[in-house]
């Protein structure tokens, strides 16, 4: 890399980072929210990652093969590697230990050593000191030369300074801390499921590093470890665990240009949706940006190329449009950038315009070689391309002919949506109920003014396995997307929502799993700005209901259950009513626990939730048993609510 020549426009950003160092940590305790975005649950969990991110680039520069992160009793998180250890020589700028400045001057993290990739940047990398200045204590041992190093902080305070507490014959970074409950009021409990998930993505993302999570909450403590000797290749192949795919092996590449490295893994399968996902030092990059960019224009150039050179295509026929090539393709993406830059509403699309051409020129020549060396894979992924354009071209064509009368229209309300008279779509929510007898009770208990509800009957169509057009004559679907006002397909509008509440309410029995996942994916596949746009919510019926005399008391888990049932006197004895479905309750029981804002829970949905929903339902839908049954062992104990 250049060297590069300090401009005075730098010096005076390094004077102007030297006032931020002056303010200290006391800035972040005042304005948590400038450093972490919430102190809700989605900051304190980002906690975790800002020291996570740490041993992550340890690893990335070469230097550490595990991390272990235990969640332990009362919610102190550990977070310990195998690297070098974080330095503990005396800085000649400062003065003080560089193991006491990473945790007590903003910024600071990372900013020794030099080189390598690091995680920070975009969502992440506000550092280490952060998590300190918002952590009740934080302690960190460090494993080098034969001692352990040892400094304690509370509040971002040091409260014991550097010093040696015993021997080791290891070397790494020990990390414990716990949340300060003054700036993370709402909830200082993790979430072990959202944080494995998260993990095993870093797994699949550094291709070899072994990873574990342990939560030591319950009795039995939990531990689960991920390593991927095949990185995104294998990462491809777990998100098609379930799909029928046209090859065994996904075609993988690796290459390396101006220091930034590219991977990428894909694997067509025989389904019609492309299945992208993109990373750039390990942060999903949900908006896509240049690497996504550089990937497609590749792809698609060169399918087109091979299919013209090999006769799949006629010289004077129409090239295939970019989602021909695309189509029933599963794609991970990842690069790691020295200085990646993140732009777009959530920080989450790369900007690097040099990324583009690396990773177009380093995908073409792979995949290039790939065609060439394996035309009995090459013949498939023509084929399938070919299907796809045939496709495009017949509802092309059929779209022509009933242009513009799709039947979507306002106009034809469907005559079982209890519609709601407010017109203020911001005020608006529609109920999309399961069932008639809870589509019953939810008309009458509902709230008029802003409740609308959509009672739809059974299993919806499987839109994972259908055509475009049989997706659109499904009945189910038609009075959804009619309802919604928002179109379908290229002419979605949505700023045409009537409601920006989309409330899917089913009951929590396997069947109600099902139509629920059966709806995400709909969502996914064919309404995603709606779920970006935050509108899609499940609403949380409640598992029990005590009646004890005239009281009457909802409860959502057995926990729950057990511990109130402990609160209560014993006489009269208590009722216990587990709801099996929504149509079990009347309609004034429905709307106070599970309509009323006052008093129901409403999940939001993700786009990640969304994402696992299609995997669920690959594996609880999809054609191949195995994958079916190891899901739902390993699953058990998340199914134990689930009436089988
Ligand atoms: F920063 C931190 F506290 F968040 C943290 C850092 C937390 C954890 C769990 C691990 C780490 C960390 C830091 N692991 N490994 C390192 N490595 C270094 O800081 C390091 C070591 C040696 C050298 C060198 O040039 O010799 C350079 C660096 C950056």
């Amino acid at each position: 890399m250049a060297d590069e020549k300090i401009t005075p426009k730098e010096v005076q950003e390094y004077n102007a980072s030297q006032i931020q160092v002056l303010e200290g940590l006391e800035a972040v305790r005042k304005r948590p929210g400038m450093y972490i975005g919430t102190t809700g649950p989605e900051g304190l969990h980002h906690l975790v990652w800002e020291i996570v991110d740490n041993s992550i680039d340890e690893a990335m520069a070469g230097h550490a093969k595990n991390i272990d992160i235990v969640i332990k009793p009362d919610n102190v998180v550990e977070v310990s590697d195998n690297g070098r250890g974080i330095p503990i020589d005396i800085q000649a700028k400062t003065g003080r230990p560089a193991l006491e400045t990473v945790f007590t001057i903003l910024h600071a993290g990372g900013k020794f050593g030099g080189g390598g990739y690091k995680v920070s940047g975009g969502l992440h990398g506000v550092g280490s000191s952060v998590v300190n200045a918002l952590s009740e204590f934080l302690e960190v041992d460090v494993h080098k030369n034969g001692r352990i190093h040892n400094m304690r902080f509370e509040r971002g305070d040091v409260i014991n300074e550097l010093n040696e507490i015993g021997d080791t014959d290891k070397s790494g970074t020990v990390v414990r801390f716990k949340a300060d409950a003054d700036i993370f009021k709402e909830t200082q409990e993790y979430d072990f499921n959202k944080l494995s998930k998260r993990v095993r993505e870093l797994a699949f993302l550094n291709r070899g590093l072994a990873i574990s999570i342990e939560d030591q909450r319950p009795e039995e403590p939990v531990r689960l470890e991920y390593q991927y000797d095949g990185g995104i290749k294998s990462y491809v192949g777990y998100l098609n665990q379930s799909k029928t795919v046209l090859y065994d092996e996904p075609i993988f590449l690796e290459g390396e240009q101006e220091g930034i490295v590219v991977e990428v893994a894909l694997q067509h399968t025989d389904g019609y949706h492309t299945n992208i996902m993109s990373f750039a030092n390990n942060i999903h990059t949900y908006e896509g940006g240049m690497h996504e960019f550089g990937f497609k224009t590749a792809l698609t150039r060169i399918i087109n190329d091979y299919a013209k050179k090999n006769k799949f295509l006629k010289e004077n026929e129409e090239n295939l449009s970019g989602e021909d090539a695309r189509e029933g393709l599963t794609i991970v993406l990842s690069i790691k950038h020295p200085d990646p830059q993140f732009e777009g509403q959530t920080k989450t699309k790369l900007g690097n315009s040099e990324v583009r051409t690396i990773t177009d020129r380093l995908f073409s020549e792979h995949f290039n070689r790939f065609l060439v060396e394996n035309p009995k894979i090459g013949k498939k992924i023509m084929e399938k391309a070919l299907l796809a354009a045939k496709a495009r071209l017949a509802a092309k064509r059929a779209r022509e002919v009933t242009r513009k009368k799709n039947g979507l229209e306002i106009s034809n309300l469907p005559g079982k949506l209890a519609d709601c008279s407010s017109k203020d779509p911001a005020k608006s929510e529609i109920f999309i109920v399961e069932g008639d007898s809870a589509g019953g009770s939810a008309k009458q208990g509902r709230s008029r003014l802003f409740q609308a509800i959509l009672p739809i009957r059974g299993k919806i169509l499987n839109v994972e396995k259908a055509t475009i057009d049989r997706i659109l004559a499904n009945e189910e679907i038609r009075s959804l997307f009619t309802a919604m006002g928002t179109g379908f397909g290229e002419e979605f509008q949505i700023n045409k929502a009537r409601y920006h509440k989309l409330i899917i309410m089913t009951d929590a029995d396997v069947d109600g799993a099902h139509i629920r996942t059966l709806l995400l994916t709909l969502f996914y596949r064919y309404m995603r700005p709606v779920v970006e746009a935050g509108y899609v919510y499940v609403a949380m019926p409640p598992l029990y209901q005590v009646k004890q005399g005239k009281k009457e008391v909802y409860l959502d888990t057995e926990k729950e259950l057990e511990n109130y049932l402990k609160t209560i006197p014993t006489s009269p004895k208590p009722s216990i009513q587990r709801y099996k479905g929504l149509g079990e309750m009347d309609a004034e029981q429905l709307w106070e626990t599970t309509m009323n804002p006052e008093n129901r829970r409403l999940l939001q949905v993700t786009v990640e939730d969304a994402i696992e929903a299609d995997l669920v339902f690959d594996m609880l839908m999809g054609e191949r048993v195995e994958p079916r049954r190891v899901f739902i062992e390993e699953n058990a104990q998340y199914v134990t609510n689930i009436d089988v």
